[in-house]
């Protein structure tokens, strides 16, 4: 029995198959089954000689089994192990990664520009005090040119800075000149939204302070960042203005010949000028010292959506905010 059973598990080729012939030999109805049932048929002596060799064949036959079944588990792990093995020449899948917003894009740009000129990158709050939003940048409450700034107020007193102006206020009290920075940031103005204007929108804030500062060395650094985003032909001119916290005022556009469509225009990109020797003196004030009697300093202030929407040709600056992914993906790769 035991070279019969041999023959048919050696080739058995799956666990079912396997059962199958188990059953065959020791199952209920099985050839060693119905062989043990004869026993009652022989003689004590018979019987007993006879038992333990049955005995002995289903002690060897289930060893068999045994051991087939645990080849053939084997087996089967070795064929899954294979099968799901990593291929590392395979193509990788693809996956989706996220990017800078373009305004923040130009925010670093610009950062980096005047980093490579001296100045420090520092951060205001948006959530400003009347004091430094306005009064210690020489508007005070009843001075008309409040009206430039259409302010948002919360009901305690204070207001959303309606630009980033009121770092100048807040650096000069806390450090000493000479020093340069740059401010960038989010700003807010009470107005009606349309193409060109939003409610929130973004400016940088510039602000040099030392003994000797002249005008031309504002055209020369307002020039640096012109050529820094627009090219080494981009130049600045200046037209006057009026700000309460400088004096003499300009606004300042970039020119810039566009390589895409070959024209060359003046872009209006913001204002500018001399700090007003008043707000040195309420910065005096603030400090309770004479530190910035007698200083000179220029400073500039910009819209960032302006610089973005002239560069990239985006005609809406409500684009930046709606955050469709079909907009914000076009600023994703390079952008030159
Ligand atoms: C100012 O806010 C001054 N603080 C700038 C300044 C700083 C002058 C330092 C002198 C010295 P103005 O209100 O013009 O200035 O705003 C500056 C720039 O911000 C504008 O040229 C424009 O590009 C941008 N800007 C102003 N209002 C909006 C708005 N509602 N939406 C988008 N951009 C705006």
């Amino acid at each position: 029995m035991i070279n019969e059973a041999k023959l048919e598990i050696t080739p058995a080729s799956s666990l079912p198959e396997l059962q199958e012939i188990k059953v065959k030999y020791l199952g209920k109805k099985g050839l060693l089954t119905a062989e043990l049932k004869t026993l009652g048929n022989l003689s004590p002596d018979d019987r007993k000689i006879r038992g333990a060799a049955l005995n002995m064949i289903k002690t060897e036959l289930e060893a068999l089994f045994d051991n087939k079944e645990l080849e053939l588990k084997n087996a089967a792990l070795e064929a899954k192990l294979a099968s799901e093995s990593l291929d590392v020449t395979l193509p990788g899948t693809a996956f989706q990664t996220g990017g800078f917003h373009l305004l923040t894009r130009i925010i670093d740009d610009l950062a980096t520009i005047y980093k490579g000129l001296g100045y420090q990158v520092v951060q205001g709050q948006e959530v400003e005090t009347e004091l430094y939003n306005f009064d210690a940048l020489n508007i005070p409450s009843w001075h008309p040119a409040r009206d430039l700034w259409d302010t948002f107020w919360l009901t305690d007193g204070r207001v959303l800075r309606t630009h980033t102006s009121p770092m100048q206020a807040r650096f000069m009290e806390a450090f000493e000149p000479p020093f340069r920075i740059v401010v960038p940031g989010k700003t807010y103005r009470f107005e009606a939204v349309d193409a060109t204007h939003e409610a929130m929108f973004h400016q940088l804030e510039g602000l040099a302070v030392g003994k000797n500062i002249t005008m031309s060395d504002l055209k020369g650094t307002l020039e640096e960042m012109a050529k820094g985003l627009f090219g080494e032909t981009s130049k600045v001119r200046f037209q006057p203005s009026y700000y309460p916290f400088t004096e003499p005022s300009a606004d300042f556009a970039v020119y810039w010949e566009n390589k895409r469509t070959g024209q060359a225009k003046w872009l209006e990109l913001g204002g500018s000028g001399m700090v007003h020797p008043r707000v040195f003196e309420e910065v005096c004030k603030l400090r309770k010292d004479e530190v910035y009697a007698g200083q000179r300093g220029f400073a500039f202030g910009l819209g960032i959506e302006r610089v973005a929407m002239i560069k990239y040709g985006v005609p809406d600056i409500r684009y930046f905010f709606q955050n469709d992914l079909r907009v914000l993906k076009q600023f994703r790769g390079n952008l030159e």
